[in-house]
């Protein structure tokens, strides 16, 4: 009950500037990322290439090549970058790629309408190996509590100044997918499940989110959490999930089941998993990563990948999925011109739920 007129007033213009002031809030790039990756859910799933616009097969760092344009006439939607070297102060990542190209390609994708993910395999703190060195313990020396834990925040110091450093022209942050501590299901990685125990892991997720977001205010950036394929139930899917709080964007790799003689339907069934979850809290997902080496099936595109996201489950709830690089001297995951398999993979692409960055960028105008 208000006393006066005056004291009525005063109070109506308090109530109304809080109530203004919250609708003005200005959106995190986090909040941004996660509605654009919602609202194409059911409308198109985007495709993503890894190291796209920095080399591909006989080219290397050529302004505006890629060879997913090369083959399907557009750029990815999704372009993946990894970060391995850069917690040791390294110029170049453990792929010879330098941070500093890293960072204006990936600027100038997200600047065209593109989504940028990050992968990390960081070296051993313990025996300064890389991350596929499993001879000695790491998480339970890194995580809060351990011997090598300060040694681990100077690394975290590293990717949040490197990741804050990218701003887009109107002076924001640029929004971005961060997926650490990717494939722990499986035992190749030193964070990896014959490794540490799954609360040691939940530990190292928890802190490297609560860190770099909290100390070092990196609110541009969705988390993604992708176990590889070795799960038959949600159950086990969680087994090392760190809690809905840390993660946006629950993800899946899976080169194993889409292999020459793999199952396909496994691969369905365990992203049915994945979609399932997600639309029990509202998440987005992902099949973070697959790809055959080399396309070494030239039909992959259309036969594997393809058969898997056309599942109606599938195709009604997942966000984006990936390919692995295409490094012509290790390994490629999506063909040149040319190659056998390059008919199949813009047959693919060429479907209309199979978005490129044209296709993201007209949905959103
Ligand atoms: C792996 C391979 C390696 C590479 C690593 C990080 O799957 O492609 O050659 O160093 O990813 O990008």
């Amino acid at each position: 009950m208000c006393f006066n007129k005056i004291y009525c007033l005063f109070l109506m213009v308090v109530i109304t500037t809080v109530a203004c002031d919250d609708q003005s809030e200005e959106k995190t790039g986090r909040q941004e990322l996660i509605e654009r990756l919602q609202s194409i859910k059911g409308k198109g799933i985007l495709f993503g290439h890894q190291d796209d616009l920095a080399y591909g097969i006989n080219w290397k760092y050529v302004d505006g090549q890629s060879d997913v344009k090369r083959v399907a006439g557009d750029y990815p939607a999704l372009f993946g970058w990894e970060l391995g070297g850069l917690e040791r102060g390294d110029a170049c990542n453990l792929d010879s790629v330098p941070f500093d190209v890293m960072r204006s390609l990936a600027i100038k994708a997200s600047q065209n309408g593109g989504i940028n993910t990050f992968s990390w395999h960081p070296y051993s703190l313990i025996n300064g190996e890389n991350s596929w060195n499993t001879d000695t313990t790491v998480v339970k020396y890194i995580i809060p509590g351990g011997e090598y834990h300060n040694e681990f925040i100077r690394q975290l110091d590293k990717l949040a100044v490197f990741l804050n450093s990218f701003q887009m022209e109107d002076g924001k942050k640029m929004p971005f997918i961060f997926r650490p501590w990717h494939e722990m299901d499986g035992s190749w990685f030193w964070w990896g499940s014959k490794h540490c125990t799954s609360d040691e892991f939940k530990a190292l997720f928890r802190f490297t989110i609560d860190y770099l977001k909290n100390e070092k205010g990196m609110d541009q950036m969705a988390i993604a959490y992708s176990p590889d394929c070795s799960f038959n139930s949600l159950n086990e899917y969680l087994t090392w999930y760190p809690g809905d709080e840390y993660v946006d964007i629950v993800g899946m790799d899976n080169y194993y089941d889409l292999r020459v003689g793999g199952d396909v339907d496994a691969a369905i069934k365990k992203l049915q998993i994945v979609v399932g979850y997600t639309n029990q809290k509202g998440k987005i997902s992902a099949l973070t990563e697959s790809g055959i080496e080399n396309v070494a099936d030239t039909t992959w595109y259309t036969q594997k990948l393809g058969v898997v996201l056309k599942d109606s489950l599938v195709a009604a709830n997942l966000s984006y999925t990936m390919v692995w690089r295409n490094d012509p001297d290790v390994h490629f995951f999506f063909p040149y011109p040319g190659h056998p398999g390059a008919v199949y993979a813009k047959e693919f692409l060429d479907q209309d739920h199979i978005w490129l960055l044209n296709d993201l960028v007209e949905s959103e105008k």
